[in-house]
């Protein structure tokens, strides 16, 4: 297997081939140890474990944060990943209302980036996974174990 890592990218980041770039990111010292700082956020990619979505979204819980929300094209300007064709949880279901999307950290759900055909629900998929290759959305199945993107606002981390 060759990596492929922006030399500006913690080395913890790349592994399994992927090499995920933080396209400008300032001083993380407002975030913790593992996190970047990028815009209001402090993001955690966590491609190393897996877990299904609920193991992930407690994992991102218990250290004071979420998994991601994303509400722009700007917001997704953290990802700029090489094509790997590996997918990411981030912290978006619809397990409460089906076909009720919503984040896990409460902000509106408005922004959407579906991939073609998608949400298809496809056999109850409730939990949304992001593809790293051009960072379309899918409703994706909860269980899968899948890496994944915590972030955490600055405020909960001062
Ligand atoms: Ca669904
Ligand atoms: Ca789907």
């Amino acid at each position: 297997m060759s990596y492929t890592c922006n030399l500006n990218v913690a080395i913890h980041l790349c592994n399994h081939g992927v090499s995920i770039t933080f396209e400008s990111f300032a001083s993380d010292s407002h975030c913790d140890p593992g996190y970047l700082l990028y815009g209001d956020f402090c993001y955690h990619f966590e491609t190393e474990s897996v877990k299904n979505w609920h193991d992930a979204e407690a994992h991102c819980s218990s250290e004071q944060g979420h998994l991601a929300s994303f509400h722009s094209q700007e917001d997704l300007s953290v990802i700029q990943a090489s094509p790997t064709g590996i997918s990411l949880w981030m912290g978006g279901h619809d397990s409460v209302t089906e076909g009720g999307w919503e984040w896990t950290d409460g902000s509106p759900f408005r922004y959407i980036r579906w991939s073609a055909g998608n949400p298809d629900n496809y056999q109850g998929e409730d939990c949304l996974s992001i593809y790293i290759n051009g960072g379309y959305w899918n409703d994706d199945n909860c269980e899968y174990k899948r890496g994944y993107i915590c972030d955490a606002n600055l405020e909960s981390n001062t």
